[in-house]
């Protein structure tokens, strides 16, 4: 067997046990790195095109805004390191600024860095890129290079971790940046619950058919019988916690089968497939030098909907 199929299966394994896990606990619950397969990813880029879902949007325009400056934070020839594939607009104009030393895009799918580096291979043919597939959740070796590192986080990913974990994450990427090391990290801020709650119940229902396609990737992948008809997607704010919640509701008393596992589900049960953390500028600031950092900068839209901190290791 390949080095490929290997990592596949061990793969799929980590998914099965995780959704096994998931479905058996009181408070059913899948994690949200699974949503991206191929089609998942699809309908990811079509939420950050919706009108009702700023993020995407006011972080690209407070990244043009203020790319000058950012750039500078970063420094000329850093080793710039970007969790997530590298696929995205934000990091073109980060590039085209900084000119990195090297460029190292980490993900989990290398299949969407490997398109990634064919696509930045292209338009950048001075940039040396060094693409590492892992899971940054994790503590990763990053390759041996020059250069001050200055670990690039758009997206507020970070907001799927909960405050601890958040920490925890915070920390060890700390850990691994070495002298001068630098963080830049993009994070959603409070806000009205009326404009939140809009962002994850839009009007076409992408954000609906993007809950719901983790099911059927459970379907697909892992010989489930989800009916997706029989649950609905269910999206919130939680103002006690500070994040939006997504879940899957069961409409129906009913069963699923994964795989010989079989789980019950009583009518208006939910599967609790997301959280989305929403931080003040304070209280991220606070998070982020309780893991070591010192925040030097942040940069935010005229709105106050959107933030970008420039973290340095402390
Ligand atoms: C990619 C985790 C930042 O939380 O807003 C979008 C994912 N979920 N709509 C977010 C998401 C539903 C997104 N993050």
């Amino acid at each position: 067997m390949g080095r490929d199929a290997r990592r596949h299966g061990e793969q799929q394994l980590a998914f099965l046990e995780d959704v096994l896990q998931g479905l058996a606990r009181p408070q059913k619950a899948l994690p949200p790195k699974y949503f991206y397969d191929a089609a998942g990813s699809r309908l990811f880029e079509r939420i950050c095109r919706l009108r009702e879902y700023y993020p995407t949007r006011v972080e690209l325009a407070l990244t043009k805004k203020h790319i000058r400056e950012i750039a500078g934070f970063a420094g000329r020839g850093c080793v710039l390191i970007e969790y997530g594939s590298g696929e995205s607009l934000k990091t073109r104009l980060l590039i085209e600024a900084v000119r990195p030393a090297a460029y190292v895009p980490v993900d989990i799918s290398s299949d969407a860095l490997d398109a990634a580096v064919k696509r930045l291979g292209r338009l950048y043919p001075w940039l040396r890129v060094r693409p590492l597939a892992a899971d940054f959740s994790r503590p990763i070796s990053l390759p041996e290079t020059r250069g001050r590192r200055v670990v690039y986080f758009p997206g507020s990913t970070i907001g799927n971790l909960a405050p601890q974990e958040a920490h925890a994450f915070l920390r060890m990427t700390r850990g691994q940046l070495g002298p001068r090391g630098a963080m830049l990290i993009g994070v959603d801020l409070k806000k009205d619950a009326a404009q939140l709650h809009a962002a994850y119940n839009d009007a076409k229902g992408v954000t609906a058919a993007f809950n719901l396609n983790l099911l059927a990737r459970i379907n697909r992948e892992l010989g489930a019988d989800f009916r997706l008809r029989r649950f609905r997607h269910y999206a919130f704010y939680n103002p006690a916690r500070g994040r939006i919640e997504m879940h899957l509701v069961s409409l129906a008393a009913q069963r699923v089968n994964v795989g010989d596992h079989r789980f019950a589900f009583d009518a208006g049960e939910s599967i609790h497939s997301e959280n989305s953390y929403k931080y003040s500028i304070a209280e991220f600031q606070a998070l982020a030098a309780h893991a070591g950092f010192r925040g030097a900068k942040v940069w935010t839209d005229r709105r106050g909907l959107f933030s970008l901190h420039g973290l340095i290791a402390d």
